[in-house]
């Protein structure tokens, strides 16, 4: 049989993968074989081992262990892997259109912390907002100690800076529809392997699978919406940690179980109204424990 070698799974398909085998800049379509009638489905920052067919394509005969994978959490305890060894989420946020939904943002920051991978915080179309806006964000996301960067791919500002915080990681591009992450993933150059595995009838800009960019020693995927990352159920407790000027505060609260939602003596509130935790992050809390929390039903 011909030889197996080593690639890198840029995006998934139906029964087939996009993949850049190491050494190639062509990515390659590749078949996945059968394993006892069932195919094992890689899923983009797989590694693999693959023969190459007289078509040119692939085959994928192997998905070496994953490092970590990067999982949707979905009702009734059960997950998703969306991504595969994936060390650094990379949030989009724009500036204007849409709007900033900094909810959003909080939530793919706790999700961040939660997995314990690193974060990064774009913000888009400083063209479209007032500077202001900009330096308020900016000041924001980069005293809670995330790499915060503002930039415009259509004008490649900032891009380079961005190439540079991103080499020699394993990043996921996650942010609400329209934000720009598509146009930032073109702008570092990335591969654009959809056609044959675009999913139809999302509108044809957005981007219906995850593609992926390869950089020196890392890669970059381009994802899907952002609703694929929900948190599913997370207690205040679970959610706090997520928040790391919460976190750090909480210990002070009178009572150790303390939600920061009404009790006295609850030292996150204080730094709220002191001005100390910045209103629109505990704002971002309230709502997350809402989305997430389902308090356990009174026993009568
Ligand atoms: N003016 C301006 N427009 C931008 C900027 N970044 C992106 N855009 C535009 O915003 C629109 C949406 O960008 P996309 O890159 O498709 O957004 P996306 O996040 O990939 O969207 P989905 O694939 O639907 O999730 C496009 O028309 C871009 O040209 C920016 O910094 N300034
Ligand atoms: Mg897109
Ligand atoms: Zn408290």
């Amino acid at each position: 049989m011909s030889e197996l070698f080593p690639g890198l799974v840029l995006g998934i398909g139906k029964n087939s993968a996009w993949i850049a085998l190491d050494g190639e800049s062509e990515p390659r379509m590749a078949a996945l074989k059968r394993m006892r009638g069932k195919r094992e489905m890689p899923v983009s920052g797989d590694r693999v081992e693959a023969r190459i067919l007289e078509d040119a394509s692939a085959l994928i005969e192997r998905i070496l262990p994953r490092q970590s994978t990067l999982t949707r959490r979905i009702a009734r305890g059960r997950s998703k892997v969306m991504a595969a060894n994936v060390d650094t989420l990379v949030t989009v946020t724009s500036l204007a259109d849409p709007p900033p939904r900094l909810t959003t943002l909080d939530q793919l920051l706790v999700y961040s912390e939660l997995e314990s991978i690193a974060a990064v915080v774009i913000f888009t179309k400083p063209d479209r907002a007032a500077p202001s806006l900009r330096k308020e964000l900016g000041a924001l996301y980069e005293s809670l100690g995330y790499t915060t960067l503002v930039v415009n791919p259509k004008t490649g500002q900032n891009m380079d800076a961005l190439r540079e915080s991103l080499a020699g990681r394993k990043a996921m591009l996650a942010g609400v529809s329209g934000v720009g992450k598509s146009s930032i993933f073109r702008a570092l150059g990335g591969i654009a392997v959809v056609g044959e595995l675009s999913s139809a009838g999302l509108g044809k800009q957005t981007t219906s699978t995850a593609r992926l960019y390869r950089l020196p020693s890392g890669f970059l995927i381009d994802s899907p919406g952002v609703s694929e990352f929900g948190l599913g159920k997370a207690t205040p407790a679970e959610v706090v940690q997520g928040f790391p000027e919460l976190r750090e505060r909480a210990a002070a609260c009178k009572f150790n179980d303390c939600s920061h939602l009404t009790e006295p003596g609850c030292a996150v509130r204080t730094a709220v109204d002191a001005g100390v935790i910045a209103p629109s992050r505990y704002e971002s809390y309230l709502r997350i424990v809402e989305m997430c929390y389902t308090p356990p039903r009174a026993e009568y």
